[in-house]
C-alpha cells in the first residue's frame, strides 16, 4: 500500500498516528506529495480528483481518500480497534468530526494568510473561520473532557492532531488560555510515541 503523505499535514498524520498505535507503520509505503488548491504540484490527481492527501493507493481495490476513509478502512484491515463498538462509537466518530473541522477551518486560514495575495484578503472570513475554531474547542472543553480521557481512539488521536496543527501554524492564537483542562490533556497526549513520531516540521 503507498499513502501520499505530507510530514505537515494533519489530516495524513491522523493515519500516521493510527498506523504507529496499532504497530502497522511498517507496512505502508509513503510518497512524498505537496501543492494547493491554485497549484495541484505533486497532488495524487489520479488517486484522488479533489487533489487533496492523504490518498490510499492500496493493494486489494481501487484508491481511497479522505482520512477518515483511510483510517476506518486501515482500522478494518489491521484490527487496530481505534473505533470502539457500541454507543462509544458515535463519541468517536463525532470527536473526530469536530477535530477534522477545526482542521478545516484552521488549512484554510493558513491558506488565506499564505496563498491570497495580500490587497485581496479579507479579514471577516479568516476571523470566521476561527470563531468556528473557538467554537469547537470550547465545546471540547466543556463537554468532551471525560470521553478524550478514555481509551484512546480514533477520536482522541483526531484531536491530538487537530492541537497540534494549531500549535504548529496558529500559535499567535492562544487556544489553551481559557481551555485548562484541553491543554492538561493535550499536553498528555501529545508525549505517546505515536505523537512524537509525527510531529510537524516546519517549512
Ligand atoms: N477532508 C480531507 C481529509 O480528511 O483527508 C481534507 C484533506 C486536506 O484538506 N488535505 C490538505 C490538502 O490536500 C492538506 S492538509 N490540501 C490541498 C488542496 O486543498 O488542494
Amino acid at each position: 500500500m503507498r499513502l501520499y503523505h505530507s510530514p505537515t499535514s494533519p489530516f495524513v498524520r491522523k493515519v500516521m498516528v493510527l498506523l504507529i498505535e496499532s504497530g502497522n507503520e511498517g507496512r505502508i509505503d509513503i510518497v512524498h506529495a505537496a501543492g494547493s488548491p491554485v497549484d495541484p504540484g505533486t497532488m495524487p490527481l489520479a488517486q484522488n480528483p479533489l487533489g487533496k492527501i492523504p490518498a490510499l493507493e492500496r493493494d486489494d481495490g481501487p484508491a481511497i481518500y479522505d482520512s477518515r476513509v483511510i483510517c476506518r478502512y486501515l482500522d478494518d484491515r489491521f484490527g487496530a480497534g481505534l473505533y470502539p463498538s457500541g454507543p462509544r462509537l458515535w463519541d468517536a466518530l463525532t470527536l473526530e468530526a469536530t477535530a477534522d473541522g477545526i482542521m478545516d477551518a484552521a488549512i484554510l486560514m493558513v491558506y488565506e494568510s499564505r496563498i491570497r495575495p495580500e490587497d485581496k484578503r479579507f479579514d471577516p472570513w479568516a476571523e470566521g473561520q476561527w470563531a468556528k475554531v473557538e467554537r469547537a474547542l470550547d465545546a471540547l472543553e466543556s463537554r468532551w473532557i471525560a470521553t478524550l480521557s478514555g481509551p484512546v481512539d480514533m477520536g482522541q488521536i483526531a484531536v491530538g492532531c487537530a492541537l497540534g496543527y494549531l500549535d504548529f501554524r496558529l500559535h499567535d492564537r492562544d487556544w489553551r488560555g481559557t481551555r485548562p483542562q484541553l491543554a492538561a490533556w493535550y499536553a498528555a497526549f501529545a508525549d505517546r510515541r505515536s505523537m512524537l513520531a509525527t510531529v510537524p516540521a516546519a517549512t
